[in-house]
Formats: structure tokens, sequence, C-alpha cells
């Protein structure tokens, strides 16, 4: 059912991902100019994170028709696996941003405490910049998903993906400039008419620009949620590095200098909790070699600077799903700095992250959570 106004003029907001949860969308990796060694492995890292999540709450995983069986023999039987055509795999930017409300307003024209916005995707900047050339099953994502849970949908038109956003579910929005004001999004929009439509689709009150995500995201031009998130209303998990030789020191300076100067939408100052990156990490010959080279995805090139980060994890319901990269000392210090951030959450490594990441995201990026009704 597709609705006429924005979320918020129907007494919608998107809450955030710490909130309870009713289930957990992935898509199912299968492209080999983007996966390497036609996405074997991945599927492999994919079926551990949406098994760890299932630990946690309900799972839903799409595949493409051509993958459907082999995504179903390789999952557990619990977890539900759906047909659905897709340009890849990154739901948490083409699945749909959930909303809710507490009660219906009077104005509103229907029943139902939960929606989904259904973006516009350009995949990550357009023929030009993007990541690929043919979007058009990646644009039906969200519409089938909110089809399937039959749930309203808010269509915008503006170019946004679900990583380039985080809330804190209290009026509060964390993004980068260097993506939503990229001009290969939407350059017909200043920043204040960006704000705008924040307001009116997520039902928040401020944005905190950050100036820049983490060094080496050109995927994506820099998404919020590879540099930070929200793990409570009032405290932001930063990505952090103590080597002012690398250049993300100056990226997570600047953002660690805005967050610090910044109050939110209740007016409390931010708590900032580091989370030191791994690394520095590089796609090596053999990684490059084995994702097909082609004239449709963005060529994956030996020694390019992976852009990892521990961020880049997954809120459940009582777990944190987080990126493990074989790099010992940081692995280790990030299940020991988020699981002291969320006491009350199990966390959940992941081995092998690194797979997701030499296609350009993490755990966060191949996940989008759907709310639980509110109370
Ligand atoms: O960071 C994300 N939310 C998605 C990354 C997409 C990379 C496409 N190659």
């Amino acid at each position: 059912m597709d609705i006429e106004g924005t979320p918020a003029s129907h007494g919608f907001y998107m809450p955030g991902e710490f909130e309870p949860h009713s289930q957990s969308w992935l898509g199912w990796p299968d492209r080999s100019d983007n996966w390497r060694n036609n996405a074997v492995p991945a599927q492999c890292v994919f079926v551990k994170v949406a098994s760890a999540i299932s630990k946690f709450e309900p799972v839903t995983v799409c595949a493409s028709a051509s993958q459907w069986s082999n995504a179903r023999n390789q999952l557990p039987e619990h977890i539900r696996v759906v047909e659905m055509s897709m340009n890849d795999s990154w739901f948490r930017d083409t699945g749909p941003t959930f909303v809710v409300r507490k009660s219906r307003f009077t104005t509103s024209t229907f029943e139902g405490k939960v929606a989904g916005i259904d973006w516009n995707f350009n995949s990550w900047g357009g023929i030009d910049n993007g990541c690929y050339l043919d979007w058009s099953h990646d644009l039906l994502v969200a519409q089938k998903i909110l089809g399937i849970e039959k749930l309203p949908r808010f269509s915008q038109s503006v170019i946004l993906e679900g990583g380039s956003i985080h809330v804190d579910g209290e009026g509060t929005c964390l993004t980068t400039e260097e993506c939503l004001l990229n001009k290969n999004r939407n350059p017909h929009l200043s920043k204040v008419q960006i704000e705008d439509v924040l307001k009116a689709y997520l039902g928040i009150k401020k944005v905190i620009w950050l100036p820049r995500g983490l060094y080496g995201d050109d995927d994506t031009n820099g998404h919020i949620d590879n540099l930070c998130c929200f793990v409570k209303p009032g405290v932001v998990m930063l990505s952090w590095t103590d080597d002012e030789t690398d250049p993300q020191y100056e990226r997570s300076a600047e953002a660690f200098s805005v967050l610090s100067n910044s109050t939110d939408a209740l007016g409390r100052s931010i708590e900032i909790i580091k989370l030191h990156i791994p690394g520095p990490l590089y796609m090596t010959e053999e990684e490059a070699n084995g994702v097909l080279t082609d004239n449709e995805a963005k060529p994956r090139l030996a020694g390019t600077r992976l852009a990892a980060s521990y961020a880049n994890f997954y809120i459940a319901n009582g777990g944190v799903i987080l990126p493990q990269f074989g790099d010992q000392k940081w692995d280790e210090e990030a299940i020991r700095v988020v699981s002291q951030a969320f006491p009350n959450h199990e966390v959940v490594g992941i081995e092998g992250a690194r797979e997701i990441v030499l296609a350009g995201g993490n755990i966060h990026c191949i996940t989008q959570q759907q709310p639980t009704i509110p109370k």
C-alpha cells in the first residue's frame, strides 16, 4: 500500500537499531564481478552472519532465482529463504528503512504502526561513479520486502542509502557530508533541503553532519555506518586510530571534534567511545584476481586499502554481530570495547568478515532490521 504524505506527517519515526526487532533481512551475494571466486567465500560468511543473527531474532534471506536452491542448502532450516531478484546484496542500502509510530494520528488515513521508506537508489553514485551499471532490480527490493510483510510504503525520489544514516530514535540523525552532499546523489538539493527530507522521513529533529567517512570507503563515498554508530541515545562509538600518520587519523579526529562540540536533539552532550580500526589492510593480488573483470562493475585492484572498521556491526535483540579481520590485537580489542559498551548483549565475532570488505562493505551493510510494533 503506497501512502501519500511523509512518514512524520503520519506520526512515524525511525527507531534506533538498538531497539527491539521483529526480524532481520539479508540478500544473498552472487555477482562474480564484485564477490571473488564466484561469491563462494562470501556466501560462507553470509551464512555465518545470518546464523549468528538468527540466535537473537528471526532472519529472512532473499536470493535470486538462480541462487535460491544454493542459499536454501547452505542456510540453516529455521532461516526463511525467499526468492527475489537483485543486482547485489546490500540490503542496508536497497531494503526499506523501517519506521514506527506509537499511536495513529487522528489525521492519518490508515491503521498500522510499522511502515517502510522506499528511497531512490543509483548504485552509490550513478552511471559514472557508481558500483555497477544496472540497478533496476535493486530499485524494487524495498517495495518487494514491504509487499511480503504487507506494510505501508512511503516512496521517496531522493537518492539515499540506509548505510548513510544512523539515528538514536530520539530525534537525532548522524550522517556525513561526504556522502549525502556528494554531487553524485542529489545535486539539485541543498544541505538544508536534504535535512528537511531527513526530518520529514525519519521523524528526526536534528542532523549532526560529520565531514567525512572512513578512509578508503570510496564505494559508498563515506557512509556513516563504516565510521560510527549509536550505542544508545547520547553515546556514539567512533572508528579510531592512534596512528597519526594514518590518513584515517585526520578523519576520525575531525569527527571526534564535531561530535564533542555537538548536542543531540534533546540537548545532551555526546559521549564518544573510540573503537580502534584494524590493519591497515590491503587487497592482495590473489583477491583482486578472483574478481571477474567486466564492463559492468567497478574494477577491484590489488594494493587498494580496504575500508575495514569494526563499527560496521549489526545490533540484534540481545546480540551484537561484529566483524573480525584476522588481526588478533585489534579483533580482540574490538570484542572487549563493544562488550563493555553493550553489557546486556552477547557479542558474536564473525571471522572472515574480510570477504565482505573486499566487496565494499561489512556486516551492517548487508543487514536490515525490521522493528517490532511499538507498545
Ligand atoms: O556500506 C554499505 N552500506 C554498502 C556497501 C556497498 C558496496 C557496493 N560495492
